[in-house]
């Protein structure tokens, strides 16, 4: 029988590449998304042109909001969903140091929000709910690697929030029998990713200098790792877990982890540019032999012409503590095994391939939009 999905977060990253994996699993899918002054739905719009017309017929879109929960309850109530995938989120981890009590309400109360009307829809029985957990959870970390049994040390109120929203789903498992899971999701990444995270951030830069269009790249904390993996195996995943025989809570990692300045380096590699690393702390600075464009190179770019021009080296990559945070988690690795053993999950895109997916995505928009002109 045909399942019913209803997503929120439907607009984001993962919200996107899940409504095509679930509409390729036959599922009817129904997505939240909030009314806004600009079109939100940018990247729905153009995942669907991929897909056959029977798939987009079975995608509904409602306007609503994870802060509303009358409007959270009707829209539950109506749909009856087999499965909920709670997405919505205020998923900034800086900007949640300027709007600590937004961020609060969406992402903290959201998630309570959508198990109270499970509960008072009389939906128990008939609907799993997954939440968007975080590796943001384990914050100061006190063991290397992350597994499912670290302690929990949040430091921001992105992940103060996301810590109560965890608990509150185990909380409604214990208390009601809700079928409700998590995934402690590690961060990953897509040519999907919103441009003011760091690894788009900085591939559109790199496809930026290298098309001259932009001079260089400011970043914060070159020190700091992550654990990336791609978001279409981490959507994958969030299926799994909900698809797994008993509500639990996951990690999904890669178990691998990489630097900022190691992000840099292979994004510029990509296009065949080296970058050599000079300085500390505020003063460290990226230098690489770059082109030097002309009018009529901006005009008519055309990436086979870079290695004619003219090259000089400079620096491109610059330190700004505008990016440093008030507290910042230095370093994140996953465990990945319950999930490999209980779900049969393991990431199938490598760091590798995600950089290089991210920085020629960006690099041939560019170059193809200039050639228009
Ligand atoms: P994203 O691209 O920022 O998407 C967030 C989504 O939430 C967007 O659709 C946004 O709508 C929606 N949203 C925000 N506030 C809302 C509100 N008040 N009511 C309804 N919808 C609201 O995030 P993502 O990377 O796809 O991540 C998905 C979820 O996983 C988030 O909960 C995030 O915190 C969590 N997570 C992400 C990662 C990661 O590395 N990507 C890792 C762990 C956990 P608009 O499009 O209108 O802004
Ligand atoms: O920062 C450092 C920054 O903003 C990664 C969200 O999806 O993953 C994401 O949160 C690191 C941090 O992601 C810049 O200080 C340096 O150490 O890309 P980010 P995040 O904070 O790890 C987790 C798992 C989530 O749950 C979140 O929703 O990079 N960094 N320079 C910078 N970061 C940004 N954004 N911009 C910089 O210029």
């Amino acid at each position: 029988m045909e399942k019913t999905a209803f997503i929120t977060g439907v607009t984001g990253q993962d919200g996107t590449y899940l409504t095509k994996l679930l509409l390729q699993k036959g599922y009817s899918v129904h997505g939240l998304v909030r009314r806004s002054s600009q079109k939100n739905t940018y990247r729905l719009d153009e995942m669907c042109l991929t897909l056959k017309k029977e798939m987009r017929q079975r995608l509904i879109l409602h306007y609503g909001d994870i802060t509303d929960a009358i409007n959270i309850y009707n829209l539950i109530e109506s749909i009856q969903p087999n499965e909920i995938y709670n997405l919505a989120a205020q998923s900034h981890v800086h900007i949640s140091f300027d709007t600590p009590i937004f961020t609060s309400d969406v992402n903290a109360l959201g998630a309570l929000r959508i198990l109270e009307a499970v509960k008072n829809a009389n939906l128990i029985d008939k609907t799993r709910i997954y939440q968007a957990s975080t590796s943001e959870l384990f914050g100061q970390v006190s063991e290397i690697p992350q597994c499912e049994s670290t302690p929990f040390h949040p430091r921001s109120p992105y992940a103060v929030a996301k810590l109560y929203a965890h608990w509150i789903m185990k909380n409604y498992r214990e208390a009601y029998h809700l079928f409700a899971s998590t995934g402690i999701l590690f961060n990953h990444e897509s040519p999907l990713r919103t441009e003011n995270f760091v690894t788009r951030k900085i591939t559109l830069s790199v496809a930026k200098i290298l098309s001259g269009c932009q001079k260089n790249l400011c970043l914060g904390n070159l020190n700091a790792k992550r654990d990336w993996g791609h978001a279409w195996d981490y959507v994958n995943a969030m299926w799994k877990i909900l698809n797994h025989h008993q509500p639990d809570d996951f990690v999904i990692a890669t178990g691998q982890q990489h630097s900022v300045r190691e992000f840099v380096s292979k994004s510029f590699a990509c296009l065949g540019y080296d970058i050599r690393w000079e300085g500390t702390g505020l003063h460290e600075i990226g230098i690489s032999k770059v082109p030097v464009f002309r009018e009529e190179h901006l005009l008519f770019n055309d990436s086979s012409a870079l290695t004619d021009l003219p090259h000089e080296e400079r620096p491109v990559v610059l330190v700004d503590p505008a990016f440093f945070r008030p507290a910042e988690v230095n370093t994140l690795q996953g465990d990945y095994s319950k999930a490999k053993n209980l779900l049969g999950w393991h990431p199938t895109i490598s760091f590798d391939d995600l950089v290089h997916e991210m920085t020629l995505h960006d690099y041939q928009a560019l170059t193809q939009n200039s050639k228009k002109f």
